[in-house]
């Protein structure tokens, strides 16, 4: 059995544009702590926009929609997810330095239900977390775009514990469902040029859209960002010994993120670490 560490009691550290007063009159900030999500250009070079699209193509010749980690074989997804600006971007408005730890390219629409990303990544203190996906060609209607539903991110972080079961499909997939409906919350679809970045808050519910012509791709990659700081944990796999602690490797930097936590050193098991490197040598073959 896989170690999981007991993490000293979440304290009530949020990040800076989840408070009013922290980052007074910037409208990014009101409008991440509002609505739970910024569109927003950064300017990424056209060349790395064009070669990640290439590369993403690629993936869809081989016969999948998506590629995740996409990042370890190919520059450019590599610098759209460490792009400089958008990192000082998301260290503002977080008050802590972010970092890349995962990309997913997308061929198609994925046609995901609608969660939050906390189910799958999480942070400890929670909200430490968010996603950025960028449209690497102009991003149509029909295509199946990102759905999200806006001021969804205040409701609240699930964990297997609060859910009538253990089942994703069965159990989480449904509960969402019916909170998304039981709280009024309305589908807004996001169709962003190519170059535009949506970022979505950690606890802001998304999902794939129906994809209305299947001929149409949706060249997208979202990248997904911890902050400083933190333990990080997938609540999915949380068992009864306390949360599932992840092996996290920051993109930018290149290497492992430290983790810890009322200053104390935190680290996953050697049985995460093992099946992480194993997953991550596992994606090199398939994509090369
Ligand atoms: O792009 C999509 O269709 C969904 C992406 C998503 O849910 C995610 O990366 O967390």
């Amino acid at each position: 059995m896989d170690a999981t560490t007991a993490l000293p009691v979440a304290d009530d550290v949020t990040p800076a544009f989840m408070s009013e007063g922290a980052l007074a009159g910037d409208a990014d900030a009101a409008k991440l702590r509002r609505d739970g999500f910024v569109i927003k250009d950064f300017g990424f070079a056209d060349a790395d926009l064009a070669a990640a699209a290439d590369a993403t193509r690629r993936v869809g010749a081989a016969g999948h929609i998506r590629a995740q980690d996409l990042w370890r074989r190919d520059t450019a997804v590599r610098r759209i997810a460490a792009h400089p600006p958008l990192l000082d971007f998301l260290s503002r408005l977080y008050g802590r330095r972010a970092f890349p730890f995962q990309t997913l390219n997308f061929v198609r629409g994925s046609q995901q239900k609608p969660h939050s990303d906390t189910m799958h990544f999480s942070s400890n203190p929670v909200h430490f977390m968010c996603g950025v996906w960028v449209a690497l060609e102009d991003i149509a209607a029909e295509a199946g775009p990102l759905v999200y539903y806006p001021g969804s991110q205040n409701l609240p972080v699930y964990s297997l514990n609060d859910i009538p079961g253990t089942d994703y499909i069965a159990h989480y997939e449904p509960h969402v469902r019916a909170a998304l409906d039981a709280g009024g919350h309305q589908a807004e679809f996001a169709t962003p040029k190519k170059g535009e970045a949506f970022i979505w808050a950690a606890n802001l519910f998304h999902g794939g859209s129906r994809v209305q012509n299947a001929k149409l791709t949706r060249l997208s990659q979202v990248t997904h960002y911890y902050f400083e700081g933190c333990v990080y944990t997938t609540p999915m796999r949380e068992g009864p010994r306390g949360p599932h602690i992840r092996s996290v490797f920051d993109i930018s930097r290149g290497g492992h993120a430290a983790q810890s936590r009322g200053g104390r050193r935190i680290f996953p098991g050697l049985l995460t670490m093992a099946a992480s490197r194993w997953r991550n040598l596992k994606r090199e073959a398939l994509y090369s």
